[in-house]
Formats: structure tokens, C-alpha cells, sequence
């Protein structure tokens, strides 16, 4: 009845505005507290020396994700291969800033950048990719399964998404062993509409866990484009049901990128609990080398190659401070030649013997 009255006299309030609390405003600062951190100053003052070592891992993973991709056209690389190529200023933004004797790291199966950014020897790197003995899970992981516990590199992962929850045990542990570190876990924007993923931000807030939460948004998963398969294409808000703080990064600037995780990584180690950062970048190559490209158009690579890579940009940097361009020259011509030298390793060093088939298969022995 009261319904039909207050329609008939064409004076009811929309309900929204009756129903909908005001949000309040300590939490709502709280959330956004490191994006206006970040906001105020988005770029980290890197040295020169610091400059140069950005420019020289980013262009190792460049170089080094092309012989891939060269030998993986000859046939030396077997099974998948998801090349990292356009992103390299995520793995080296990020990771420059970890403190490597605590801090573990976990991310999909587009990894091998996240390997080189340890700087962990690219020949065991390339060996693996060509299921050589000498690689770095002995040839038997390939390029989605590399591992290094002893940098506390915890892979690789095939399945998309599975690496979020690991990553929230890896936190865990850190939590539970009081060794004051921090785990880094990344996870692509399709990952990110996996249900595991928010029951991890679910319980690593409860519990208060040391977690980076990082969306490598390359703005496809496959072929399908951010926009067609996610409702919420501001990913850095998704953490906000679980109240935990979001920063929106520009992940074609390893400065930027740098930047951030410094803001993000102190407010972790300050026992704050997670964060969730959403790295904006783009993928040059296909989704796998089997992957023909046809979703988007050879432009829209073209202007992010030609207007936004970040190889480019730091280049630019460089130049600023009055680095040479021949010095910018000769780090390619020795980034070359170790690249080749480890495809030469990959390609003559010897497979496994038959019997490691049965090694490494259980933990322990039954
Ligand atoms: C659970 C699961 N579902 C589907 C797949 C198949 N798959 C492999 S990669 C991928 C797309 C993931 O895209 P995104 O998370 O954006 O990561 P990107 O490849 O862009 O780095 C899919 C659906 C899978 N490996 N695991
Ligand atoms: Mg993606």
C-alpha cells in the first residue's frame, strides 16, 4: 500500500539514496593510501649506475626471450613457450627491490624474465627451455616449470591462478617463521577473475599475511581481450571487498614500477598486510609461440612498441643524464653475445639420462 501511495504521488526517493551508507572515510583512506603515495612521486630516483643496470636486465630478457623465440622456430624447443617480450620493466621493477636472502617469489608460466631479473645464469635458463640436463629443473620442467628454491623462486606454474593461493601459503610461512620476508606473486589479468584468487586475498588479510598481490596486465588472456572478459577492468580495485589497499602502476616504466613496489614493500614489512597492485603493460609477442595473433591488430602492437616500450624509455633516461650512446651500444653487443652463448649451451649440452624419469617424481621415497 505505502509503495503504491508514495508512486502514485511521484515523490519517492530513488532507493539508492536511501539505503546506500556513506563511506567512511578512514577506510576509504586507508585503501587508497599508497596510490597517493605513489601519485605524489611516481618515479623512483634511480642513479646512474642504477639506470644502467635497469637498462642492461630489461635488454638481457629482450635478447633473450628473441633466441627463444628463434629456437623455438627450429624445432629445439619443445611444448609451450610464453614469451615475456614488452614486459620486461614489471620483473625488473618489482624484483630490483626485494630483499633476495628473505623474500620468495611465484608467478605463472610466463616466467623466464622473472628467472633473469635474479640474475641467475641464462645458460641453465636456455638448457631448460630445451629440456637439457644441465637446465635449471634438469630439464624435466621446461619453460613453464622452472623453479630455483634457493633464490627462493617457487615457479612457474602451469595452471592459471594456482600460483595466487601458493603464494598466499608462501606468505604464510614467512609469517609463521618470523623471518621478516615477503612473498611476491603474480598473476596475469585473466588469472585474475579465478575464484582461488580472491579466497587468497581473502584469508591473507584475515590472517594479515607479507603478500604482494601483483596483476601483470598485458590486456589479454589468450585471445581475449580485458575488456571482453572482465566486469572490472580496474584491477588494482579488486582488493577493496577485502580491504586490502590497491595502486594502479604504470608497468612500461621500470622507474614507475620501482617506485611502487617501494611504497607497497615498506607497508608490507610494516606488518600492514597485503597489497594489490595492478602493473599496466603489454604483451609484443602472441600469447605462446603457437598463437597467430588474429584478436588485435598489427597497429595497436606498432604504437605500443613505437610510443611506450620500455626499453626505450629508460633509454631516453640515460640519454637525460648524458650517458653515451656507445656505451648503450656495447652492454647490447655483451648482452648478444651471452645470449648466444647460452643458446649454444642449450643446443649441444645433453639430455637426461632415461632414469631421471623416476627422480624428483615424490618428495620422499616410498
Ligand atoms: C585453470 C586453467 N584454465 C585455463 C588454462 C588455459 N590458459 C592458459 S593461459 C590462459 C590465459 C591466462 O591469461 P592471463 O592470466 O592474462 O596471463 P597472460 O598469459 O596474459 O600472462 C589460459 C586460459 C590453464 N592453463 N589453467
Ligand atoms: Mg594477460
Amino acid at each position: 500500500m505505502a509503495k503504491a501511495s508514495a508512486s502514485s504521488s511521484g515523490k519517492s526517493k530513488p532507493a539508492a539514496a536511501k539505503t546506500t551508507p556513506k563511506p567512511d572515510d578512514g577506510d576509504n583512506f586507508a585503501l587508497r593510501s599508497l596510490q597517493e603515495a605513489l601519485d605524489k612521486q611516481k618515479r623512483f630516483k634511480a642513479d646512474n649506475d642504477q639506470l644502467l643496470h635497469f637498462y642492461e636486465q630489461m635488454l638481457l630478457i629482450r635478447r633473450f626471450e628473441e633466441k627463444a623465440g628463434q629456437l623455438y622456430g627450429l624445432g629445439l624447443i619443445g611444448g609451450f613457450c610464453h614469451l615475456y617480450i614488452g614486459q620486461e620493466a614489471v620483473a625488473i621493477g618489482l624484483q630490483s627491490a626485494l630483499d633476495n636472502d628473505v623474500d620468495s617469489v611465484i608467478t605463472g608460466y610466463r616466467d623466464h624474465g622473472h628467472m633473469l631479473a635474479y640474475g641467475i645464469d641464462p645458460n641453465v635458463i636456455m638448457a631448460e627451455l630445451t629440456g637439457r640436463a644441465a637446465g635449471i629443473s634438469k630439464g624435466k620442467g621446461g619453460s613453464m616449470h622452472m623453479f630455483s628454491t634457493e633464490h627462493k623462486f617457487y615457479g612457474g606454474h602451469g595452471i592459471v591462478g594456482a600460483q595466487v593461493s601458493l603464494g598466499g601459503g608462501l606468505a604464510f610461512a614467512h609469517k609463521y617463521n618470523e623471518d621478516g620476508g615477503l612473498c611476491l606473486a603474480y598473476f596475469g589479468d585473466g588469472a585474475a577473475n579465478q575464484g582461488q584468487v580472491y579466497e587468497t586475498m581473502n584469508m591473507a588479510a584475515l590472517w594479515n599475511l607479507p603478500i604482494v598481490f601483483v596483476v601483470e596486465n598485458n590486456q589479454y588472456a589468450m585471445g581475449t581481450a580485458v575488456r571482453r572478459s572482465s566486469a572490472e577492468t580496474e584491477f588494482y580495485r579488486r582488493g577493496t571487498a577485502f580491504r586490502i589497499p590497491g595502486m594502479e602502476v604504470n608497468g612500461m616504466d621500470v622507474l614507475e614500477v620501482r617506485q611502487a613496489a617501494e611504497i607497497a614493500f615498506a607497508h608490507v614489512r610494516e606488518g600492514n598486510g597485503p597489497v594489490l597492485m595492478e602493473c599496466n603493460t603489454y604483451r609484443y609477442r602472441g600469447h605462446s609461440m603457437s598463437d597467430p595473433a588474429k584478436y588485435r591488430t598489427r597497429e595497436e602492437v606498432q604504437e605500443q612498441r613505437e610510443h611506450h616500450d620500455p626499453i626505450e624509455r629508460v633509454k631516453k633516461d640515460l640519454a637525460a643524464v648524458g650517458v653515451d650512446e656507445d656505451k648503450l651500444k656495447e652492454i647490447d653487443k655483451a648482452i648478444r653475445a651471452t645470449v648466444a652463448e647460452a643458446a649454444d649451451f642449450a643446443e649441444t649440452s645433453p639430455e637426461p639420462e632415461p632414469s631421471e624419469l623416476y627422480t624428483d617424481v615424490l618428495v620422499e621415497e616410498y
